[in-house]
C-alpha cells in the first residue's frame, strides 16, 4: 500500500531551470564561460556547488579557484536566482500538480519534497504550496542525487517504507536516486531527454495525472 509520494521540485512542481540557466549563465559569462541550454540539461537534479563544479570543468578553470572563491561565485549566482523566483506566483506550479497534491491530502496520502535545492521552501511558499506538503527533505549534509538519501529521508520524515513509496522527478540523477532508494520511480518529461533513465513509468507531463493512475501504474493499490 501507498505510504508517500516524493517529490522532486524543480521541473516537477515548477519550472525554474530557466531561472538557474539566467543566474548560471550570467556568472558563468562573468569569468569568461559560456554555457547553452543544452548544457543547461546537465545541471538538472545537480546541487548548487555540484553545477559551479561542472561549469568550471567546461569552461576548463576547475584548477582556477579556492574554495573560498567557488562559494564566492556560487553565492553570486544565488542571489540573482533569487531575485528572479520574486516573479514566481502560484500559476507558476506546472499543471495538474494542485490538483495532485489535493487529491493526496484528501486520501491521507503522505506528499513530501526530495529536492536539492536550499531554496525549497522560498519556491514552495511563493507558489503557495507550502500547506499541501507534510514535510520537505533537508539536503544538507547528505549525498546529492543519484544517491539516493534525499529520498531516504524523505520517507523518513513521513515513517515511511522505500518500498512503498512513489517518486516523481524529471531529470536522470533524480530517477536513479529513486530506483536507489528502492522506489518506483516516476519520469515527468521528453522520453528523449529522460533517455534510459530506468524510470518505471514516463509521463509528458503531469497534467491530468491522478492518484488513481499512480496507484494503478506502481502496483500499490
Ligand atoms: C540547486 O541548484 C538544485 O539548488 P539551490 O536552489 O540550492 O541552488
Amino acid at each position: 500500500k501507498l505510504q508517500a509520494v516524493l517529490f522532486d521540485l524543480d521541473g516537477v512542481i515548477t519550472d525554474t531551470a530557466k531561472y538557474h540557466f539566467i543566474a548560471w549563465k550570467q556568472m558563468a559569462e562573468g569569468i569568461g564561460i559560456t554555457i547553452d541550454s543544452e548544457f543547461n540539461e546537465s545541471l538538472k537534479g545537480i546541487d548548487r556547488m555540484q553545477s559551479l563544479e561542472r561549469i568550471l570543468i567546461h569552461g576548463h578553470q576547475e584548477q582556477r579557484y579556492s574554495q573560498a572563491e567557488k562559494e564566492q561565485l556560487a553565492q553570486a549566482k544565488n542571489d540573482e536566482y533569487v531575485a528572479l523566483l520574486a516573479s514566481l506566483a502560484p500559476e507558476d506550479a506546472y499543471p495538474g500538480i494542485k490538483e495532485l497534491l489535493q487529491e493526496l491530502k484528501d486520501n491521507g496520502v503522505p506528499a513530501v519534497i526530495a529536492s536539492a535545492s536550499k531554496n525549497a521552501p522560498l519556491i514552495l511558499d511563493a507558489l503557495q504550496l507550502t500547506d499541501a506538503f507534510q514535510a520537505i527533505a533537508d539536503p544538507q549534509g547528505i549525498p546529492g542525487k543519484p544517491a539516493p538519501d534525499i529520498f531516504l529521508r524523505g520517507a523518513g520524515l513521513v515513517g515511511a517504507d522505500p518500498s512503498c513509496c512513489i517518486g516523481i522527478e524529471d531529470a536522470q540523477a533524480g530517477i536513479e536516486a529513486i530506483k536507489a532508494a528502492g522506489m518506483y520511480a516516476v519520469g515527468v518529461g521528453e522520453q528523449r531527454i529522460l533517455g534510459p533513465s530506468g524510470a518505471d513509468w514516463v509521463l509528458p507531463s503531469t497534467s491530468g495525472l491522478t492518484l488513481r493512475q499512480l496507484l494503478a501504474a506502481a502496483h500499490m493499490e
